[in-house]
């Protein structure tokens, strides 16, 4: 028998990245890394697929800033698949399937679409999905809130003939189209007057205020989505499909299990499931990073028990130490060139850089963006200071059925059997963290914080920092040494807090 106690776990906290001879400035360090086997980002940054965490607001913010946001599964299928809908939807160079009304739909309908979608106007079409007419915030703006639910969009719409283009529209002639006739939305028609897509002038403006956005080949945002293994998460996996997802993550506290494995091997034989990439997770062993592989995933998450909000390592006595967990993932992982996700127990930017020496590809983020504008949830005031709530998926308040709504997650704790809430083990707790902003602000530091890593590394790309990167290990007096110290704070940093 090996000594049992021959491994040390170590964390984040636990080690440094040596500085090493540099000849590239931070601004020139290219942080684009591979989230799965297929896919890129130009961030290395994922939002944690938690209710307080990633919806599509935030999935929608990430990849604008070039990560990827995972929608949490805490809800009903149609919701999420709905949630996967309106971030694909968002931007793009042409909505090939716009969102519509009809001439005898109210305004107030209207109204609504607009507010879910986040858009100013919608084309308005007949039985057969011909172009009747358009309606905008103008058409709109003159109806007084009472006349809403009874004015119908046949009396406010701007009719046809309107300025359309035909399928196939090169974007330098509808820039050009745009310009010459001040219009912001130009319908496309086929030959018989379809409207088969929409091309809006706000599109174009965010693809030059985005330019680093993770984004389809047909240019749309890219969006990943959470699903489990139990019930009818094949049936949430095929209706995220039908929603145009296009990253899939088996989500788990503990992926080396034969449910998890099952559903992976599933949808990476499928053929219905050939655009979509699958992750599966977590694991922090190189066994169980090893099964995921195995199994097929096109990358593999890690972490068990370093979450912010996560209690599985005192409730359950298990887990690794998250810098450990990553390297011991990462030598499983290589052999097939599977990409590794360092999820959960980061708490400053320079953890990132960390991860990714260790092994990782990207990292997978909770509390350091629970508290931007996009993460659901309100702001708390509290003694005249601003939070959010943040909550564990394995906490009470996320895994009972019992109040305002369902638990779609219990089966992440492996305890979809489990009879009744007060029977329930909970696996985290339910907090808040301090408001930190727009996520474009926090992800900027984040991301800068990396490429400050890069520069004292000598690393002008990720594979160069994973290969150039070198540890030290550090002690309890070496991490004191590594904060501010014996000095009082009196001005809040944007990029650090205590
Ligand atoms: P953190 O970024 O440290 O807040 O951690 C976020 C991660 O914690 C999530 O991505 C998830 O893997 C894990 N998590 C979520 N809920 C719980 C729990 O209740 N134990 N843990």
């Amino acid at each position: 028998e090996n000594d049992p106690f021959g491994t040390l776990g170590l964390t984040y906290d636990d080690v440094m990245l040596l500085p090493g001879h540099t000849d590239v400035i931070p601004s020139e360090a290219d942080t684009s890394s591979r989230l799965t086997r297929r896919i890129q980002v130009a961030v290395p940054l994922l939002s944690a697929a938690m209710d307080t965490v990633t919806e599509s607001r935030m999935a929608v913010a990430m990849a604008r800033q070039g990560g990827l946001g995972i929608l949490h599964r805490n809800l009903s299928i149609a919701d999420q698949a709905e949630q996967v809908d309106r971030v694909k939807r968002s931007e793009s160079g042409m909505v090939t399937d716009p969102v519509t009304t009809t001439a005898d739909a109210t305004v107030a309908e209207v109204d609504e679409l607009c507010g879910r979608y986040r858009v100013s106007g919608l084309p308005v079409v007949d039985g057969s999905g011909v172009l009747v007419g358009i309606v905008t915030n103008r058409d709109m703006r003159f109806v007084s809130q009472f006349e809403k639910a009874t004015t119908l969009v046949r009396d406010v719409m701007t009719p046809m003939p309107l300025i359309t283009a035909r399928v196939g529209v090169d974007p330098d002639d509808a820039v050009a189209i745009f310009a010459q006739h001040k219009i912001e939305k130009l319908p496309i028609v086929d030959d018989d007057g379809r409207l088969s897509g929409l091309i809006t002038v706000k599109d174009f403006d965010k693809s030059e205020k985005y330019p680093n956005a993770t984004k389809d080949e047909a240019g749309r945002l890219r969006v990943g989505a959470a699903i489990g293994f139990f019930g009818d998460a094949w049936q949430r996996a095929g209706q995220l499909l039908d929603a145009g997802v296009d990253v899939i993550v088996v989500d788990t506290a503990n992926g080396d299990s034969a449910g998890v494995l099952d559903i992976i091997r599933r949808l990476k034989a499928d053929s219905a499931f050939a655009g979509v990439d699958v992750i599966g997770g977590n694991v922090a062993t190189r066994s169980g990073a090893q099964a995921l592989v195995d199994a097929g995933a096109d990358a593999i998450k890690v972490g068990v028990g370093p979450g912010s909000i996560c209690t599985t390592r005192v409730v359950a006595g298990v887990g690794v130490p998250q810098v450990t967990a990553v390297w011991e993932a990462y030598q499983a992982a290589r052999e097939k060139d599977v990409p590794v996700i360092a999820d959960g127990g980061l708490q400053y930017s320079g953890d990132i850089a960390k991860a990714l020496v260790a092994g990782a590809d990207t990292v997978m983020l909770g509390s350091l963006l629970a508290g931007c504008d996009e993460s659901p949830g309100d702001l708390v005031f509290q003694n005249g200071k601003q939070f959010k709530t943040y909550r564990g998926m394995g906490s009470l308040g996320a895994l009972q059925t019992r109040g305002e709504r369902t638990s779609y997650s219990k089966d992440r704790y492996f305890q979809s059997d489990v009879p009744s809430d007060d029977k329930l083990i909970a696996e985290g707790i339910e907090g808040q963290v301090p408001y930190r902003g727009p996520l474009s602000s926090v992800a900027y530091q984040l991301a800068g914080g990396l490429r400050q890593s890069m520069f004292y590394v000598g690393a002008r790309t990720i594979p160069e920092l994973k290969a150039k990167g070198k540890f030290v290990r550090i002690t309890a007096a070496g991490l004191k040494e590594s904060h501010p110290h014996d000095v009082q704070m009196v001005v809040e940093a944007p990029n650090y807090k205590r």
